[in-house]
């Protein structure tokens, strides 16, 4: 994807050729039968790059969906960690693989690059591989109503007063996952489900909550200024459905910790998904299959 750009001789190219390029997967992907479909899903923060990236229920995810259109609401890739350390795991490239087969197969993909991923922002209203890349996009759903789409640190008055306050706010969050992802591997030995240690620091602090609901609260005003019927956005990951004043506010997590999504259905009905809750539930109704499989087999034997 990334070397149709070198080959334009774009002077940006030497930014951009220092990522990685894209491959055959590693992880084949599955057939599209059985796929539940949406008429759109948003996904964003996903930080392709850093071992906070939980990848493997991201590849779950684009395995068992599929919608007409897919909105990636920035940080997608993390330029900044990528940067100061190149990682990039098989998975990651899968990922990138599955987005552009899925461009490739029809479905309308739109990036608006988030902050840890503004490198891309300069080819605002290009399009390759079919991904089309925007600032920001405007969206109607099935019942009518208009959403604006952005990725959201344009309201993060933080980062725009101190930018270095973001980059140590930047290292103690990725300290904190490193804590979160030791935590998970040590419940996974003992088959404990995946454990959110920000989801519940987030819940507990009370500056962290004031924080998300005042960016929230800023995000639905401005959209309301722009005459929309609500916004959907990324950047806090933190996956909310709200309402300020009238004004719908959506925000589609992260793929750090919370592994959310957000979906509308063909009715125009919104949701939010939380994967690692789906695989538990998916993971149960195959034994309750099972099992129903079973009994069947023995009354019809006897
Ligand atoms: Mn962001």
């Amino acid at each position: 994807m990334l070397d149709e750009f070198d080959k334009k001789g774009s002077h940006q190219g030497a930014i951009i050729s220092a990522f990685p390029q894209v491959h055959k997967p590693s992880r084949p992907e599955p057939s599209l039968e059985g796929r539940r479909k949406y008429r759109t899903i948003w996904i964003s923060d996903v930080h392709l790059g850093t071992k906070g990236c939980n990848a493997d229920l991201l590849i779950d995810f684009l395995d068992n969906v599929d919608s007409e259109t897919m909105y990636l609401v920035g940080d997608i890739i993390d330029g900044w960690r990528l940067k100061k350390k190149f990682y990039w795991p098989a998975a990651h490239n899968d990922i990138v693989w599955r987005i552009l087969k899925r461009a490739k197969r029809g479905t309308r993909i739109v990036y608006i690059p988030g902050n840890h991923d503004e490198m891309f922002r300069q080819f605002t209203g290009l399009n390759f591989g079919g991904v089309e890349i925007r600032r920001a996009a405007f969206h109607t759903t099935a019942d009518g109503r208009r959403l604006m789409i952005l990725h959201g640190d344009e309201f993060d008055a933080i980062m725009l007063a101190h930018r270095w306050l973001a980059f140590v706010g930047d290292a103690l969050y990725h300290l904190m996952m490193g804590l979160n992802r030791w935590v998970n591997a040590v419940r996974r030995k003992f088959d404990l489900p995946y454990w959110s240690l920000s989801k519940i620091a987030k819940h507990k602090v009370k500056n962290a909550v004031e924080f998300i609901s005042r960016y929230e609260e800023i995000v639905a005003r401005a959209a309301g200024e722009r005459g929309v019927d609500g916004v959907v956005c990324g950047h806090i990951h933190t996956a909310e459905m709200r309402e300020f004043n009238g004004i719908e506010y959506y925000n589609d997590g992260d793929w750090v910790e919370g592994c959310n999504a957000l979906v509308e259905h063909f009715d125009g009905r919104m949701e939010i998904l939380h994967w690692a809750d789906e695989v538990i539930k998916r993971a149960a109704d195959r034994e309750v299959a099972e099992v129903n499989a079973e009994s069947t087999r023995k009354s019809a034997a006897a």
